[in-house]
């Protein structure tokens, strides 16, 4: 429904109506008050309402402010919604014990290839089916490649609705929150599955390929919002951070941004229940069709990589990709007096710390801990004695010495 108030008015809280005054006639007005359209909007009417009015609004400078203000009011309504949602049916998460150096979700809609996929890349062996919704539930594959293990998870395939609840679409976004990358498997024959896909992501406050935003908001009793920045920020001007923050109700606050950020990523900042994970947008069933189709959804979803999850066309590369993705680095343990080990590294990932490589190692590693000498990228020169916040590069060889 096309709404015709200002953008500004839209959205915002209606004063509650007062209860009306006892007329001579009550029936009557009883009768009247029946007829009258209801007057409180329900919080989903009112986002569809912003939603329309977001799409209808041009991006430019001037309605920059606007539309940052109508995404605060979204973000708003959106977590009652959400909240409200939560009272009633609970829904059972799935257990999913982590294993291997790290853990990968697959994504995509049902028949997609999710299950055809983890059989060629692991050794499980997920039923596959020419149905929708073969796997019902969460099949773990553990992949070996280039000296680590590598989880990797199977799941439902989620639709439209997912976020909200639909299929078993909440309890696979929320296995999503814990991965550490997520492989999104789109059927050249349901290209439009992508954006959909995409957007239900989105809406389980997961982001994409994203650094997580470096804003640090301090709240404070007084003195309105403060703001200091140590980059130039073209597309959001101070007075749609200080909007933004009072639409979500900060009125006192010290925000210190030092990335590139716009009006997205600031309400993000202040939900603060975003996940940002890496992510990898596979095309698979390329066997499916003709070349000059393949050229086309390419141009329309570019993906990372293109597979046959069937006959195991690039999938070799895929490994590699995931690799490359996670940001694994190895690391060379080293025992005093001895010569490292170069048979079996430590995986670690980047800007993995020493103090991380401890926790990896033993329990106790951390609190025991004297020092480190450290041979390889991350050192200055060989042997360099280093600290528990140093952080590792991938072929460093690393000695502790523990208490
Ligand atoms: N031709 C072709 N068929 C494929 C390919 N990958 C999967 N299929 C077929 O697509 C159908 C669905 O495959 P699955 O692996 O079960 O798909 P899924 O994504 O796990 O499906 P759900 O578990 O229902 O969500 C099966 O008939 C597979 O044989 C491919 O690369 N090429
Ligand atoms: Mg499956």
């Amino acid at each position: 429904m096309a709404s015709t108030k200002p953008l500004a008015e839209i959205g915002k809280k209606k004063k509650k109506k007062k209860p009306q005054k006892k007329t001579k006639n009550p029936g009557k007005a009883k009768k009247k008050n029946q007829s009258e359209p209801q007057v409180k909007k329900s919080g989903s009417d009112k986002i569809k309402e912003l939603e329309e009015e977001l799409k209808k609004t041009p991006y430019n400078k001037r309605t920059q402010h606007h539309i940052g203000l109508i995404k605060a009011k979204l973000a708003m309504l959106k977590e009652k919604e959400l909240q409200r949602g939560k009272g009633g049916g609970k829904t059972e998460g799935y257990a999913v014990r982590r294993s291997g150096d790290a853990t990968v979700i697959m994504v995509g809609f049902p028949s997609a290839g999710k299950s055809s996929l983890l059989n060629q890349l692991t050794n499980a062996n997920s039923p596959v089916g020419d149905y929708e919704f073969t796997t019902l539930s969460v099949v773990p594959g553990l992949l070996h490649y280039k000296q680590a293990k590598i989880q990797i998870l199977d799941v439902p395939g989620i639709v439209r609705g997912a976020a909200s609840g639909r299929g078993r679409g909440k309890e696979v976004l929320s296995v999503m929150q814990n991965a550490d990358l997520a492989m999104i498997v789109v059927d050249t024959l349901r290209p439009n599955a992508y954006p959909v896909i995409l957007k239900e992501i989105r809406e389980a406050n997961l982001r994409l390929n994203k650094e997580k935003p470096d804003v640090k908001i301090k709240k404070t009793v007084k003195d309105g919002i403060r703001i200091g920045k140590t980059v130039h920020l073209p597309e959001l001007k101070d007075e749609t951070i200080k909007a933004i923050c009072k639409e979500m109700g900060i009125s006192n606050a010290e925000i210190l941004i030092r990335s590139q950020i716009n009006a997205d990523d600031f309400i993000d900042v202040l939900e603060g229940n975003k996940k940002y994970i890496p992510a990898i947008t596979i095309l698979n069933k390329i066997d499916l069709v003709s070349p000059e189709r393949l050229e086309e959804i390419k141009k329309e979803i570019r993906p990372d990589i293109m597979i046959s999850a069937k006959n195991g066309t690039g999938t070799e590369e895929l490994k590699e990709l995931i690799f490359q993705r996670l940001g694994f680095i190895r690391i060379w343990c080293k025992e005093v007096g001895k010569p490292a080990d170069m048979t079996e590294p430590l995986i670690l990932r980047e800007k993995d710390t020493i103090e991380i490589m401890c926790r990896k190692l033993h329990k106790d590693f951390v609190t025991k801990f004297r020092f480190a000498r450290v041979w390889g990228p991350s050192a200055k020169f060989d042997g360099q004695v280093l600290m528990l916040k140093h952080k590792l590069k991938d072929n460093d060889t690393v000695e502790l010495h523990i208490r």
